[in-house]
Order: structure tokens, then sequence, then C-alpha cells
């Protein structure tokens, strides 16, 4: 596509930037209109698991306040908003042979005609990790992969059937890294296992994630061969995968540590980017597991390969690496962000994992470009300020960290897409609201608005404001033409 004439300092004319979300940090209400338990439920509810001790029963209660929701989003003007489904309220039980809910579908679906009734294009992610807890208890989730590819195609099926002829935009799974190593792992996500006695009962982490690593990039594979044969042609949306991913700068130019940083690439992004864009594990892969690692059959591989239209890309913040780890997830290399020098990155999070660098964003979209040659979509990116819970409100809603992050992230796509020339089409900040922080409960918002959880009541952050202002100010106008075409989608 023959780039338009354009000025330096904006975005195309058709860039798509809202903020995101996921259905089990968000919509509470896990009983209501027949939804069927996800393995997200009980997990929450068992002692330690999150740091609060609190569950997502309630959340941000969108689920009910989907309206206000809605308001929000309008009122900050966004093209898209990205947000999941949940599996167990579209099939409670999960399985193929299990019925669908009829109510939970009307839900989905009368949110996305609310959407586009107000212009907003919606971004929909099938699975962000709130897996039917039949399907576990029944087989074993994600690591049985025979049984789950079946069950996750015939979900993906009825979620194209239902929602395909408004939904353009698809993403097959959000973040595998994730379901892999934190659920089967580390065990600190559902279902929680891990070979580690104190945290979980069972579990072998020294094979478990990459099976069920392998189980997610099958499991998407397939939903999306079905996409392209039996639904595309009609209507015409784009699909593919998102991975969560952090760029990685060696701790300094020591060839060992330099090697420690690629390795680290190796295992966060080219475990799956690898087979589904190129075709094969990355080598760093095999030599690290040997026979661990499970193999694609030539079947298999013809179609993972290439089974992803655009990259989809979550980001926070850069590690700085050294040789000489333990941690298989981490490609043996041992994450910092004290530099040799004894200086910081950039500045802290909330959480211990992320610290503000916006020039490894930058350079990040770089790397995946040039490896990848794909289009990409920025899917979430986010900070969580330093101790913001303990705060007033009013002194929440002044969060000049976050401010700071997201200048640097703008800046970050902009330059990418007009200095370097990378092809980046959407920018998702992460989040919406202060939500359900997975293991961190409520302790760690991300939210651009403010969520105060004795009322419910919503409240953005000055960083909301600095986003909104951002794309309004830094996208071409779209030419008349598109904004006819636009008018005229369904
Ligand atoms: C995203 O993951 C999720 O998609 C989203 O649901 C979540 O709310 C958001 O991040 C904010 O956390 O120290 O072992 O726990 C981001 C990628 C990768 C970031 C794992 C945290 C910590 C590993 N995540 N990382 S661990």
């Amino acid at each position: 596509m023959a780039a338009p004439p354009h000025t330096q300092d904006k975005l195309p004319g058709d860039f798509l930037w809202g903020f995101a979300t996921a259905s089990f940090q968000i919509e509470g209400s896990t009983d209501a209109d027949g939804r069927g338990k996800s393995i997200w439920d009980d997990f929450a509810k068992q002692p330690g698991k999150t740091l609060d001790g609190r569950d997502g029963d309630v959340a941000t209660d969108s689920y009910r306040r989907w309206q206000a929701d809605l308001d929000l989003l309008v009122a900050y003007g966004v093209r898209s908003y990205r947000f999941s489904l949940a599996w167990s309220r579209i099939i409670p039980l999960g399985g193929r042979a299990d019925p669908v809910n009829e109510a939970g579908i009307r839900w989905y679906s009368d949110f996305i005609d609310a959407l586009l009734e107000r212009g907003i294009v919606p971004f929909v992610t099938i699975y962000h990790w709130d897996l039917p807890q039949a399907l576990h208890n029944r087989y074993g989730g994600w690591l049985n992969k025979d049984e789950i590819v079946q069950d996750y195609v015939r979900y993906s099926r009825v979620c194209f059937e239902r929602f395909g002829d408004r939904v353009k935009h698809w993403l097959t799974m959000n973040e595998p890294w994730c379901i892999s190593v934190l659920g089967y792992g580390r065990g600190v996500f559902a279902p929680g296992r891990s070979s580690d006695r104190m945290r979980s009962p069972e579990g072998d982490s020294s094979t478990e994630p990459w099976i069920a690593g392998h189980s997610v990039i099958l499991a998407h594979a397939h939903a999306v061969q079905l996409y392209r044969s039996e639904f595309k042609a009609a209507q015409g949306g784009q699909i593919g995968i998102t991975l969560n991913g952090d760029w990685a700068l060696p701790y300094d130019d020591s060839p060992q540590n330099i090697a420690a940083a690629q390795h680290a690439l190796d295992v966060a992004i080219g475990w799956f980017a690898d087979p589904i864009y190129l075709g094969y594990y990355p080598a760093y892969l095999h030599e690290m597991l040997g026979a661990r690692l499970p193999a694609f059959t030539p079947e298999e591989l013809a179609v993972v390969k290439g089974s992803s239209d655009f990259y989809g890309m979550n980001t926070y913040t850069t590690n700085l690496c050294k040789a000489g780890g333990e941690d298989e997830f981490q490609g043996r290399a041992e994450y910092t962000f004290t530099r040799p020098d004894g200086t910081q990155l950039g500045t802290q999070a909330h959480c211990a994992w992320l610290q503000d660098y916006p020039q490894g964003f930058r350079e990040l979209l770089n790397y995946l470009y040039k490896r990848y040659r794909k289009p990409i979509y920025v899917t979430e990116n986010g900070f969580a300020v330093k101790d913001e819970n303990s705060m007033s409100i009013e002194q929440a809603l002044a969060d000049a960290d976050r401010v700071q992050y997201f200048r640097g992230a703008c800046q970050s796509v902009l330059a990418a897409v007009r200095e370097d020339g990378v092809d980046v089409r959407a920018y998702f900040a992460w989040s919406l609201l202060d939500n359900f922080e997975w293991a961190d409960g409520y302790v760690t918002r991300f939210g651009l608005t403010y969520v105060d959880y004795e009322t419910q009541e919503r409240f953005p952050k000055d960083s909301a404001k600095f986003v909104c202002q951002w794309f309004k100010e830094h996208i071409e106008p779209e030419e008349k033409e598109d904004e006819d075409k636009r008018r005229d989608e369904p």
C-alpha cells in the first residue's frame, strides 16, 4: 500500500487507538445469565493467591455497568475498544458438545452493537485467561492438546458465527507466555500448577509450560484456519494473536550478556512468534529444552506457519539481561533494572517487574518489524503508579508518572512510524479502568480511569486526558473517502 503524503509529526488517518480490558478483570457478575465457572473464579479465592485476598466476583462490575464504561469511551473520543469474551458465558461448560448460552451471547452482541452505534471499532480477544473450569477438570485444560484444540476451535466458531458480521478485528489469544509460564510453570496464575510444593500440590514446571504453550499455538492456528476458510470471505475481518514481550538490553557489552539478551527475547517472544511467523521454534529453545520441547508434525506446522495477519504486541518495560541465570522462562537470563553504574533504567512502577523506558519500546517495535515483517498492533501498554492504592482519589488522579510513561510511549510509536518506517496501525493503553490485577488483586492499579471500589464510580486520571489529547493532535485527518467507507460499515 503506497503511503499517502504525510506530515512527520502525525500518525496516518486510519490509525486505531483506544483502551483495553479483559473480561475477568472487569465484568464481575460471575453467576449472571448462566455463566459457567472459569479457572480464575475459585483460584482467586484460595488463600494466598491474590495480594489482598480479593477475587473477581465484582471487579469493576462492568457486566452490569457497561453503560458507564461506554460513556467513558465516548467521552474519551476513542476510535476503538479492545475487550475480551468470557468463554464460560458463551459455552458455560466450554466443550464442543456442550450447549451454548444464548443469554451470554446476547450480552456481548448488544455490547458490540452499542459500540458500533457510537462509531467505536470493537477489537475482540477471544481468550484472555478465563478457561472454563469444566475443561480443566475434565482433561487438564491446556495440558491436553487434542481436546483443548477442538474445544477452542468450536468456541471460536461460535464467536465468528455470532459476532463476526460486526467484529472485524480478532485476537485469538492474549499472551501465551503468561498462560503457560504463570499458569503451569511458576503457578502464580490459575490453574496454579508448578513444581513448587509450597505453592501447588501438583505440577511439573520442567515440562508442563512447554506443553501448554504448544497447545495454545495449535489452538490459535486452527481457529485462524477456520476463520480463513469459512468466514473471512464473507466477513472480511483480520485475525491474529497477541504476545507479551518486553525489550531486552544486554547488561553491558560483554559477549555473554549480549547473548543473554537475545536468549531472553527467544523465550519471551520467539517461543510463540517464531513458529507462528517463521515456521519453527527458536534454536535456543531446542538447545535449552532438548526433548522437553514438544515437536510439531509437518501437518501441524503447515497450519501454524503464517497463522497471524498482524503482530499483536503487548509491552510494558525493558529488562537489562545478564548471563548466568537459572530461569528457563527468561531464557536463563537474569533481569535487572540497575545499570552497572548503579543508576536505575527508569521510573519504578508499583509492581517490581515494571520500569518506564520508552527508548526500549521504540527499539522493540523496530526489532519485531524487522524480524516478523507484519503490521503491528500495540494491543497493550501501560503503567502502575507506585502506592496509588494508598492515596486519596484526588492524589491518584494526578498520576504524573503515568502521564510521563504515556508521553514517552506515544512519542516512541510516532518515531517508529515516521522516522524508522515501522508499520504500526493501532495503540491500546492498558487499561480503560483500574481493575482486578490477577495475582495482585486490587492493589496494583493500571487504569487511566480511577475506580472507587466502594461506590464503583469512575474518575478520569490525568493520564486519560493526556492520551486522548495526544491522539487527537497526532493523527492526520482521515481522507473523505475513508470516512464514507467507515460510515458504510455495518
Ligand atoms: C498484561 O500482561 C495482561 O495482559 C493484563 O491482563 C494485565 O492486567 C497487565 O499485563 C498488567 O499486568 O513476576 O512472574 O509475575 C503483561 C505481561 C508478563 C507482566 C509477566 C508481568 C510478571 C511475571 N506480564 N510479568 S511474574
